[in-house]
């Protein structure tokens, strides 16, 4: 529970929120945004993009869950394959990163408990109640695990929340005035070749982060301990994904 400062004022807090392929698919963006509205709230936007999910962020953004049986189905859920296998140009979710005096758990309790039926049974009137919960089979037909098809996605903590926008949002993407973790600007051009990060530009390399681009701080630690080819303490596609959203489509798996 977050505690005023001397001068009276809660801490400000960012939270990341998801609008998933579900939601999109069944109208319900309205609501969500009405339920998690400042008058609701005292929360307000501090940033907002259509995201087109890549293989690599749908895997980062769920990078805990790799090995458990949901996880493939966790993955494709995500990225909009689930609820557009046949409509590649309708898959995409509503990124939203909302700030304010206790954020993190005012957008949770919104959004209620992970699983859509105990959901309703604990906390009906959340959001996540309106969810479904869809069986996953393995090749014989047989229930392996089961996939919650729970609408939107929620920071869980304000460590997860610094992890997650810093996965999903450029700090440009973000309103200036309500950024709250540090920045710097690269002083050096990356690329993704074929075989993974470079500095060194070739034809049909990808530009990632630029020279003078505003990244965040500890991106670019991460890249200097790489370039000095020590382990970084964030994965590099976390980076990578981030910097390249929007800038392709998925291919055809
Ligand atoms: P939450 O989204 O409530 O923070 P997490 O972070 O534990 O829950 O899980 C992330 C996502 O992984 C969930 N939204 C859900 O789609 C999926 N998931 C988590 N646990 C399970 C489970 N036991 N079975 C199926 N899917 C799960």
């Amino acid at each position: 529970m977050q505690q005023p400062d001397k001068q009276g004022h809660e801490e400000n807090q960012l939270t990341l929120v998801l609008i998933k392929p579900d939601a999109l698919k069944l109208s319900l963006t309205g609501y969500i945004l009405s339920q998690l509205s400042e008058t609701h709230t005292r929360l307000r936007f501090a940033g907002a993009k259509i995201v087109h999910v890549s293989r690599r962020l749908a895997e980062e953004h769920y990078a805990e869950h790799r090995g458990k049986p949901f996880y493939p189905a966790l993955i494709h859920y995500i990225m909009g394959k689930s609820h557009y296998p046949d409509q590649p140009h309708r898959r995409r979710v509503i990124a939203l990163v909302y700030s304010g005096p206790n954020a993190v758990n005012t957008v949770r309790n919104l959004a209620g408990p992970t699983n859509p039926h105990q959901a309703r049974e604990i906390a009906p009137g959340t959001i996540r109640a309106l969810g479904t919960v869809v069986p996953i089979k393995d090749a014989e037909g047989r229930i392996i695990s089961e996939r919650l098809d729970n609408l939107i996605h929620a920071s869980a903590t304000p460590e997860e929340a610094e992890r997650e926008i810093k996965l999903w949002f450029a700090p440009t993407d973000i309103m200036p005035f309500m950024r709250i973790y540090p920045t710097d600007y690269a002083e050096e051009h990356y690329y993704l070749s074929p075989e993974g990060l470079t500095a060194s530009w070739k034809p049909g390399y990808r530009c990632v982060i630029a020279a003078g681009d505003l990244v965040w701080k500890s991106d670019l630690e991460a890249l200097h301990l790489w370039r000095q080819g020590k382990p970084t303490p964030i994965s590099l596609d976390t980076v990578i994904a981030k910097y390249l959203i929007n800038t392709e489509q998925t291919p055809a798996e």
